[in-house]
């Protein structure tokens, strides 16, 4: 096991600094922690670090910060490009994510997904697969729970099923036991520099397995597909999965069957009609944790009853509301343009499209065609809705989307959807942007939407 270093900086308190804090507290490693806010904005948190003895710097990031300290350890949502992390890798201190942390010192098997969409539904299925099988697992990562200050109180026979971002793989040196990438596309390009770079960070996952290790590769993506040919570490055992083709190891769809080869042969997982989720980016999904259930020893009986059995993750394609016909659905999760096209093909009635958010710097084009092709009616919102606007102008009258209008937020937004929708429509909440123009994150922007429609729903005299 690594040694722990002596004295570490932590940037950020959110959730995965907070993570660290108490991780390295409790260790006896001597922590100083900075975020950008101040005292008055992190009250609910200044108590609990003072408790922990952490030297706290806050209301921004001095690069005195750096003295003495043998670690930096970022929270996501730093940006590498700041003044203090460049500081860092020029006095030769290394950075690190909780991720890291979590697979450098975690004594429990881990399991890490990855991708850029579908991870949380397929890690969440992973979770209720092991979970079905009534083994001890913990869900946790990007998802929204960090597990690392949890390690201590878990056993060490329980799985740790990650969540992976990016974000957090950039800065790891150690992979898991059991690596899952779902599918690369272009995403998070306002923070990473390139797609090389951003693929690069995401390969990470597996780039350190050792041999005996598994790893699980989507072959119907160019990039994971690319990785299975050439890049698999030596003694690595490849699972994939696969809507197009049958595969020689994981798991694929023949006719109206999933199936998974497991080294054992081929077995029935359950039929297309039986997954409870809509869309076929779901069925990949279904594909893809089977995979990796397969490939941790899962049963194939509790992977059948964990398919059948799952709803869905909140504020991921969320039915909120039936109201006088309509559909709404909340997609907050949809942050970036790739995802809305994924919620788009799941829907065959035609839909009201609340969209915009924060955009990325990320390619509209394809989520222009495909709205083309299923959107009726588009309301645009938040900092990037004037950019909606403009990527959809060209198709209004001359495809299915008869209108485009702007407005200023989700509640002007849902306000409007209430009047534009007819019955046997959906309204869809899926932003393409991220939800920072006006929320602290998507979930909140998701709550909101609910509460939104359900006071719409209980509106006394709506007609
Ligand atoms: N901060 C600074 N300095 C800065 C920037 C931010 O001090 O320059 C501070 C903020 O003031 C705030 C804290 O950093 O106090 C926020 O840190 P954070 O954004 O990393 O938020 P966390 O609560 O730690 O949430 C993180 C993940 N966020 C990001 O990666 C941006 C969450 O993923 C994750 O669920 C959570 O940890 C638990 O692991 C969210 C996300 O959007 C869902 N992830 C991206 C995605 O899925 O696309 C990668």
């Amino acid at each position: 096991m690594d040694a722990l270093p002596k004295r570490v900086v932590v940037l950020g308190l959110g959730r995965q600094g907070m993570a660290m804090v108490r991780f390295f507290a409790r260790a006896g490693v001597h922590v100083r922690a900075s975020d950008k806010r101040d005292a008055r904005a992190l009250a609910d948190r200044v108590a609990e670090l003072r408790d922990l003895g952490v030297e706290l710097v806050l209301g921004g990031h001095p690069l005195s910060l750096l003295d003495g300290a043998d670690m930096l350890a970022l929270s996501g949502g730093i940006p590498l490009t700041l003044p203090i992390v460049q500081e860092a890798r020029h006095r030769g201190i290394p950075l690190v994510s909780d991720a890291e942390l979590t697979l450098r010192y975690a004594v429990q098997p881990t399991v890490g997904i990855t991708g850029s969409a579908g991870k949380t539904t397929t890690t969440t299925l992973v979770g209720l697969m092991a979970q079905r099988a009534g083994w001890p697992v913990q869900v946790g990562g990007n998802i929204g729970t960090p597990l690392l200050d949890r390690l201590d109180a878990l056993t060490q026979d329980t799985w740790l099923v990650l969540e992976l971002s990016s974000f957090q793989l950039e800065l790891c040196t150690h992979s898991p036991h059991v690596a899952a990438v779902l599918n690369v596309t272009p995403n998070h390009l306002d923070r990473h520099p390139s797609m090389e770079a951003y693929a690069e960070a995401k390969r990470n996952i597996f780039r350190y397995q050792q041999p005996g290790d598994k790893l699980i590769l989507g072959w119907d993506n160019e990039w994971t597909r690319g990785w299975a040919r050439r890049a698999v570490p030596s003694g690595v055992r490849l699972f994939l999965f696969s809507l197009e083709e049958e595969v020689p190891l994981g798991t694929y769809v023949r006719g109206d069957r999933l199936l998974l080869r497991d080294g054992e042969g081929e077995q029935l997982l359950c039929r297309v009609e039986e997954i409870p989720l809509r869309g076929r980016h779901n069925v990949a999904n279904v594909l893809a944790a089977a995979a990796v259930a397969g490939a941790m020893g899962v049963p194939v009986d509790a992977i059948r009853e964990a398919v059948r059995t799952f709803r869905g993750v909140p504020h991921r394609l969320e039915e909120v509301a039936r109201h006088r016909g309509v559909l709404w659905v909340n997609d907050s999760i949809a942050t970036a343009p790739e995802r809305v096209v994924a919620a788009l093909r799941s829907f065959d009635e035609p839909i009201v499209l609340l969209a915009g958010g924060k955009d990325k710097n990320l390619p509209w084009d394809e989520f222009a065609r495909v709205a083309g092709e299923r959107v009726r009616w588009v309301i645009a919102f938040g900092d990037a809705g004037p950019l909606v606007e403009r990527v959809l102008r060209p198709y209004v009258g001359r495809s299915r989307i008869q209108g485009v209008e702007v407005v200023r937020d989700l509640e002007a937004a849902v306000r409007r959807a209430a009047a534009v929708a007819q019955p046997g429509e959906v309204v869809l909440l899926s932003p393409g942007g991220t939800s920072f123009d006006a929320y602290q994150n998507f979930e909140e922007r998701g709550e909101h939407f609910r509460q939104l429609v359900r006071s719409l729903v209980n509106e006394v005299g709506h007609p």
